[in-house]
């Protein structure tokens, strides 16, 4: 017999619904849940492939450990103390920052690793924290930290009410969205035109994205940051800039006015490959329109310039009227434990970087992080502190990082390695022991990150489905067992239920310093039925800012409630939040942070005269990949190669290249050979790969991936380029040489 189960996908930030058609424990058919109360009913192939992926027979379902060059299946009690024993040993000999940690996407996507992966760290005590946020969107983090106060206070399209978008470096159409959390982002932009808005797209590919919009603008590769302030010249100049509701609570406009100037859409113009005249109308669009919002994401992000081009993107909403306003970029209000929403609202301790700085490169902590791109350097380079051991939850560094082959080199180096992870795929076959997490049914979920970040206010909570199959266990367990064990302990079942039980407290004694809350064993009390990732969240909801604060607002949310509402709890359109939105010392916006001004005067304005490269390098996502993990999944790869060089036909007829034969790319630091794609989709000048490919490398064990190896994008990329406010990769732009192979 048939079952029914509603839950949320949680493959990518779209959080769409989905309905689970059960057969016993196994998903017989995925379809989008037409009820769920924000994506009503769309689905995209990843989340329909859900049921492959559960029943993937690759995917690990027992601890692993390495004898010799093999993997032999063990007990998690084994694996438990080969962990302590390989992490203990490098500890007692090298000490705690012997111990490297990296953190990959997916602990973004899983409650598990966002509640846990804390504790893990704080066992560990080490200083060496590593994770893909700095392959991806720290460069936002720190511009939205310094304006805003809180790393995670990004402005979010408006996109249901907009008129007029602005997109950098975003590629919707297939990546399904990203710092901007909706379900059925296609269909949402498509909106926008048919009620006579204004869709434009820079990228210097032709997008998907681009297509369906009204203007490409095909910007060269790195230089959004020019661009932006070039649009803020015309706005200046134009006498039309308006705060909005930034007005009368903004510092820092003398600081862009004093650097505006250098960045006339003349100056820009052949920096960035868009005549001036367009660079003055793209300006004068987005003041005439009634609303507008500008948007940018990876392609902004993982650039030379990424933090710079982070915070002007939001400039430009401010002196536009739009940042806060309805139909422009606006904060949106999570349900569940929000930095913007927690303390006293308008006002807080602000966002520093740089409290202490990298071993080898000197490059400043961001988020408590190292940059990704300098770990290889950190294993590599003899000395105290250097790293021996790794621990790596949910990440795939050696496809996802730039330099790879460097990196894939280090781990081989380590003395110690364990992943938590689900597959043996290219970054955890080095690993001594490997434990896998049970699979996504047996999960509860919530996206308590992504909420954060949301065009709605929404919260829907999905319990798990199946109960853990006998000798599996469940992630955040694996997470407090690895924690105990760091912490000297031994990694028992007890020892875990008691950290549990100490997370908890420590969270409950905080928040009952809090007025409109009751005593800290009432709210223990209350949550005592639960454990886990569950409880937590529980707690977070109900303290939350639509909290039913234990009882005091009986209307208020809970799990409870979200558990009654299996499609979801929508909590309306986002609303204008300045001032309360604000964590910074002075309760003001900054617009102008001391760190961005030094960096336009440091790089930015000399980079307006430098030389143009030669060919350059960008990545790419396709609607069936989800970063390096989900090509195992034979619906997900089959058909046409995917992992292709595209090249504009002058440049391809210049370096004689032909569609289908083979091309040789080097760059500094490596070279992959990868069959050719003429297309006119993409700026003269350009070529790009997607990343996330490269499988089939001996040691891993993904046997449909391996037969859709493809090459690794990240054996190009330079990881000696570094933004240097957020420590972000530059994945983006890099000079390559192409030549027939
Ligand atoms: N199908 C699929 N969906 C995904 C993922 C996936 O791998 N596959 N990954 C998920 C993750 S982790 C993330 S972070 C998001 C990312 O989501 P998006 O930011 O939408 O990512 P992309 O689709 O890579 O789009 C980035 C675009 O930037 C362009 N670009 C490259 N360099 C530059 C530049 O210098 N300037 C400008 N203006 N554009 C540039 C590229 O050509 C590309 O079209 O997607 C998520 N969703
Ligand atoms: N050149 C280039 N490189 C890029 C990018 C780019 O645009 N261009 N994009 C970057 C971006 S945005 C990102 S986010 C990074 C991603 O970088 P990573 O996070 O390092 O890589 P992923 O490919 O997402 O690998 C995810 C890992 O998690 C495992 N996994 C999946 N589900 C689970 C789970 O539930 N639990 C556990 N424990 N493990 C799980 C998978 O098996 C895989 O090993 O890549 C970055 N790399
Ligand atoms: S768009 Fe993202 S959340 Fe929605 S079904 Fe696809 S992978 Fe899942
Ligand atoms: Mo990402």
């Amino acid at each position: 017999m048939r079952t029914i189960e509603y839950r949320t996908c949680p493959l990518c930030e779209a959080t769409c619904g989905l309905e689970l058609h059960m057969e016993g424990e196994e998903i017989a058919l995925v379809r989008g849940d037409k009820d769920d109360v924000f994506s009503k009913g769309y689905l995209c192939p990843k989340g329909a492939a859900l049921k492959d992926l559960v029943a993937d027979p690759d995917r690990l379902r027992a601890p692993l450990v390495r004898r010799g060059d093999e993997f032999v299946e063990v007990t998690w009690d084994e694996a438990f103390a080969a962990v302590r024993e390989g992490l203990m040993g490098v500890i007692e000999r090298h000490g705690r920052d012997a111990v490297g940690a990296y953190l990959g996407n997916p602990c973004a996507h899983n409650l598990a690793p966002i509640i846990y992966n804390r504790a893990l760290l704080q066992g560990l005590g080490t200083t060496n924290v590593f994770s893909a946020s700095t392959v991806d969107q720290m460069p936002k983090h720190v511009s939205a930290g310094l304006m805003f106060g809180t790393p995670i206070s990004v402005p979010i399209p408006d996109l249901d009410r907009t008129d007029h978008l602005l997109m950098l470096g975003a590629n919707p159409f297939a990546s399904n969205g990203s710092l901007m959390t909706a379900p059925d982002l296609p269909g949402r932009l498509r909106a926008i035109r048919a009620r006579g808005g204004r869709i434009v797209v820079v990228d210097p590919r032709r997008s998907k994205t681009a297509e369906e919009a009204d203007e490409w603008v095909a910007i060269r590769p790195g230089t959004d940051a020019h661009l932006l302030f070039g649009l803020v010249n015309v706005i200046l100049a134009s006498g039309r800039a308006d705060l909005g509701r930034a007005a009368g609570i903004t510092d820092g406009m003398e600081e862009i006015e004093r650097l505006a100037p250098h960045f006339t859409p003349e100056a820009v113009a052949p920096v960035c490959g868009v005549p001036a005249a367009d660079i003055r109308r793209m300006a004068t669009e987005l003041l005439d329109a009634p609303t507008a919002a500008v948007y940018g994401r990876i392609g902004t992000c993982t650039q030379e310039y990424g933090t710079l081009a982070s915070w002007l993107v939001d400039v430009v909403n401010v002196l536009t009227g739009n940042l806060d306003r309805p139909g422009g970029a606006l904060f949106p209000k999570n349900a569940a434990g929000s930095a913007n929403t927690g303390g006293t609202p308008g006002r807080g301790r602000g966002f520093r970087i740089g409290r202490r700085h990298s071993r080898v490169e000197g490059k400043p902590e961001v988020l408590g992080e190292f940059p990704v791109a300098t770990l290889a350097s950190e294993i590599l380079t003899p000395g105290a502190g250097q790293i021996r051991a790794l621990v790596t939850v949910a990440g795939n560094p050696v496809v996802s990082t730039p330099d790879a082959g460097r990196l894939d080199a280090a781990l081989g180096d380590l003395e110690f390695m364990v992943c938590v992870d689900i597959y043996r795929n290219e970054t955890t076959r080095h690993a001594d022991v490997i434990l896998p997490p049970g699979g996504i049914l047996t999960k509860e979920h919530f996206d308590l990150a992504f909420y954060s970040l949301s065009i709605r206010n929404v919260a829907n909570y999905s319990p798990p489905i199946n109960e853990l199959p006998p000798g599996e266990m469940h992630e955040w367990e694996i997470l407090l067992r690895l924690a105990a064990i760091a912490g000297g302990a031994q990694g028992s079942a007890e020892e875990c239920s008691g950290l549990d039980d100490f997370i908890i407290s420590g969270l409950v004694t905080k928040a009952a310093q809090r007025d409109d809350l009751p005593s800290a064993e009432e709210m223990l009390e209350a949550l005592a039925l639960r454990r886990g990732p569950a409880r937590v969240v529980d707690f977070m909801l109900r303290t939350g800012p639509y909290g039913d604060r234990f009882g005091a607002e009986p209307d208020g949310l809970s799990l409870a409630v979200l558990e009654a509402n299996p499609h979801g709890v929508d909590l309306g359109p986002l609303q204008p939040r300045l001032p309360e939105v604000l964590r910074t010392p002075t309760g003001r916006i900054d617009l102008a942070p001391a760190l961005m001004v030094a960096d336009v005067e440091a790089r930015l304005v000399p980079s307006l005269g430098a030389p143009i490269p030669g060919l350059v390098l960008v990545g790419r996502r396709d609607l069936r990949s989800n970063n390096s993990w989900m090509h195992n999944i034979k619906v997900l790869v089959k058909g046409k190669a995917r992992c292709t060089l595209h090249i504009h036909p002058d440049d391809a007829a210049d370096l004689g290249l032909t569609d289908g034969a083979p091309a040789r790319v080097r760059s500094r630091v490596g070279e992959v050979v990868i069959p050719v794609e003429v297309t006119d989709g993409i700026r003269p000048g350009v070529v790009s790969i997607p990343h996330g490919w490269g499988h089939g490398v001996p040691g891993t064990d993904m046997r449909v991936a391996a037969e859709y190896a493809g090459v690794n994008s990240n054996l190009l990329t330079d990881a000696s380029v570094i933004d240097p406010l957020s420590g972000n990769a530059v994945l983006n732009g890099i000079p390559v040489e192409v030549a027939v192979a």
